[in-house]
């Protein structure tokens, strides 16, 4: 009763101060909230996390303002570390990668097993279906509040010196991949020499040709043109496709008003979907322009036939043996069942 009495009495005081209650909860937000990319601008991840921004400021009306912090700059480019910076509130908000945030929480890792995902029905098929709820909840529990589904997209690899049609075209080669073991492992399989580091230190190692070449989405070779630091090629072959995920901060999202949380939410799926079309811009018509833009930069476009592919999968086959065990025999098995039953 005492206690009802001094909460009615801070309600009176706080009305008699001019306070309205909506007022006062909106004291406690923040002027400015951090949001955490490793790309920026004008790539589909920096649009994502742009659209996300805007939508949120315009439909609060101004109450929740965000500032993009791309290049992982508040956690001085380490990638990898973005996870954990983000529950400890360093990071306010993120648009993040499966593979930056997966030596933190291992059931990421499916999205990067090798050949899992055939095609884009395939992506949909876990992140919209069943699949996609199991790894929010592991999320939540990880200690974020993960709100929608946005695409980095499949990661294809280019390289200074030669068509790679087969992995014997890879042996030896020295390509740059991120900072999370799989890849290591995958690399290391198809016989080529991987070296792991961010992004930010892989531009200058491609510049500087102290490695010979990397893997990722293609829209991020034309927007860095990357035939100007010697990648002369490329070879599209699917193997993998990293999904990004919109998700809060725990501790910023209990700051938040029910109808603020609602909007902030709504935007994010708004945004996931505007993004997951710019993404696939390019790629998914029947003509692929985007391989013929890269094609017309003098580039070698190699697109693998059923059976060359073939061959790079029967390689990786231990290394996806052995990673079914980490992320989860049941949530891998769960997945191969909804990309065999998706609709194309
Ligand atoms: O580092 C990469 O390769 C990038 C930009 O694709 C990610 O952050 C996963």
């Amino acid at each position: 009763m005492k206690f009802r009495r001094t909460l009615l009495g801070l309600a009176l005081a706080a009305t008699a101060l001019g306070f309205t209650t909506g007022a006062m909860a909106q004291a406690a937000y923040k002027s400015e909230y951090k949001m955490s990319l490793v790309l920026g601008p004008p790539t589909p991840w920096g649009m994502a996390g742009k659209i996300w921004a805007d939508l949120v400021k315009e439909r609060t009306q101004g109450r929740i303002n965000i500032k993009l912090y791309p290049g992982v700059s508040l956690i001085q480019g380490d990638q990898t570390r973005e996870f954990s910076a983000l529950r400890q509130g360093v990071i306010d908000m993120a648009v993040g990668s499966t593979i930056n945030w997966s030596p933190q929480v291992k059931e990421l890792n499916l999205f990067s097993m090798p050949f899992l995902m055939p095609d884009y029905a395939a992506i949909d098929a876990l992140t919209q279906g069943e699949v996609g709820k199991d790894i929010f909840a592991r999320l939540d529990k990880a200690g974020v509040v993960p709100l929608a589904w946005g695409e980095n997209g499949y990661r294809e690899v280019t390289n200074s010196k030669r068509p790679i049609k087969s992995p014997e075209d890879l042996k030896g080669m020295k390509l740059r991949v991120v900072g999370s073991p799989i890849f290591s492992d995958m690399f290391s399989a198809m016989g080529a020499n991987p070296t792991q580091m961010s992004w930010a230190d892989a531009q200058p190692a491609l510049a500087s040709g102290a490695v010979d070449g990397q893997e990722n989405p293609l829209f991020l070779f034309t927007v860095l043109k990357m035939h100007t630091v010697g990648q002369k090629f490329v070879t599209t072959w699917g193997y993998v496709a990293d999904p990004l995920i919109f998700v809060v901060n725990k501790e910023i999202w209990a700051s938040w008003t029910p109808a603020d949380q609602a909007i902030v939410r709504q935007a994010a799926i708004d945004a996931g979907k505007q993004e997951i079309a710019l993404a696939r811009k390019g790629l998914t018509e029947a003509d692929k322009p985007l391989l013929k833009e890269i094609a017309g930069m003098g580039v070698t476009v190699t697109q693998l036939t059923p059976a060359e592919r073939e061959a790079f999968v029967k390689v990786t086959r231990p290394v996806y043996a052995k990673w079914k065990g980490t992320v989860g025999n049941d949530l891998v098995t769960k997945a191969e069942k909804a990309i065999a039953g998706r609709k194309q």
